[in-house]
């Protein structure tokens, strides 16, 4: 009978190994442990035995329970840990995967407009309104247009105003020498060939200068250039033009003056120089800078284009864009432009 019993523990032994969940853990208990269990119905028959076997069979029945016992209370340790186990997973995953949405956004970082390019956009929008057509030139640009048709021969002392940059010959037939254009005037030319007056155009655009930099002064820098050919042109248009951009453009009280100077391809040719008595920057407070090259279109050129004698007039003009920026927005060096420096950047 015992003997039974041992078998029954072996056979409960194995079953338990292959229990995969609770519910199959409860089955096992109720075979094994319940009260119509092999064991229970065994501890009812020993009231049959005489004390002594009573005594003996009562010992060896309670181990084997006791063995069941613990296998059932080790498996189902098992499962508590396995349940905890994936309870917390759970929880932690929950955790993870939380979104406040009452959190605020992260701010994105908003890239910038050089400020050049702001005072660009402004500038062509002004001359725009006063009825300027927009014309591109080319930053490379051959002898002829940037010097010989503006009346400034190899040999002539003008060319030392513009320090030039020469590029290699792309072979010995090329008739003229390439260069980097050192300023926007030779698209007086190009268009004027191309198109009869009457017209108001302006030509932004780089320029390369092979000079030594300060603070007013870079190797790359911007114009703007503006002609206007009509019958009935003059230098009083010239200025109110002039007055009429400079004041929108600074909305603030500057001084502009208009000097005597010299070009080749103007007659009179004159400069214009701006103050701008509220600046913060020590370095043109008070103090005269000159933003423009200017005048009034020499006759030779509209003879060389072809158009009619004596029956054109007009006016042009060379602004320096960094100068303009320079003032309006308190900048002290023009190497700033260039310095990809993103903490100069930032603030505009
Ligand atoms: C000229 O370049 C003439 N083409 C302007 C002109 C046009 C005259 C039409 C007559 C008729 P100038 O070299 O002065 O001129 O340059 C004109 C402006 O460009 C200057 O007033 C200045 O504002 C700017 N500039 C000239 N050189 C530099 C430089 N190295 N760095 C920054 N700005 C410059």
């Amino acid at each position: 009978m015992v003997w039974e019993l041992f078998n029954l523990l072996k056979t409960a032994e194995e079953e338990i190994s292959s229990v995969q969940n609770e519910k199959d853990l409860e089955n096992w208990r109720i075979k094994y442990l319940g009260r119509k269990s092999p064991l229970s119905l065994f501890f009812k028959e020993l009231k049959n035995f005489s004390p002594s076997e009573k005594k003996e069979l009562g010992e060896k029945a309670n181990e084997i329970r006791k063995k069941l016992v613990d296998l059932y209370e080790k498996k189902k340790n098992e499962f508590q840990a396995e349940n905890n186990l994936n309870f917390s997973l759970a929880k932690k995953d929950k955790k993870a995967n939380f979104f406040d949405i009452t959190q605020p956004g992260k701010r994105i970082p908003l890239s910038h407009l050089h400020p050049l390019t702001l005072v660009f956009n402004e500038l062509t929008n002004l001359f725009g309104n006063l009825g300027f057509q927009i014309v591109e030139g080319l930053d490379i640009e051959t002898e002829y247009y940037n010097f010989d048709a503006l009346r400034i021969p190899e040999d002539h002392p003008a060319r030392e105003m513009w320090d030039t940059f020469w590029l290699a010959p792309k072979d010995k037939k090329q008739k003229s020498k390439l260069l980097l254009r050192t300023h926007t005037s030779p698209m007086q030319i190009r268009f004027m060939e191309k198109h009869q007056p009457p017209f108001r155009i302006i030509v932004p655009g780089r320029c390369f200068r092979y000079e030594a930099t300060d603070f007013s002064h870079e190797i790359q820098f911007h114009q703007i250039e503006g002609l206007v050919v009509d019958e009935n042109v003059s230098l009083a248009n010239f200025k109110s033009i002039v007055n009429n951009i400079l004041m929108t453009f600074f909305r603030k009280n500057i001084e502009i003056r208009f000097r005597n100077s010299y070009f080749p391809f103007v007659s009179p040719g004159i400069e214009v120089d701006i103050k701008f008595k509220e600046a913060k920057s020590s370095v043109y407070k008070n103090k005269w800078l000159e933003i423009m090259g200017a005048g009034m279109v020499h006759p030779e050129l509209f003879q060389n284009v072809g158009y009619e004698k004596n029956q054109w007039q007009g006016f042009a003009f060379g602004l320096g864009v960094e100068r303009l920026t320079m003032l309006k927005y308190n900048i002290p060096d023009i190497r700033l432009f260039f310095s990809s420096d993103i903490r100069f950047l930032k603030q505009f």
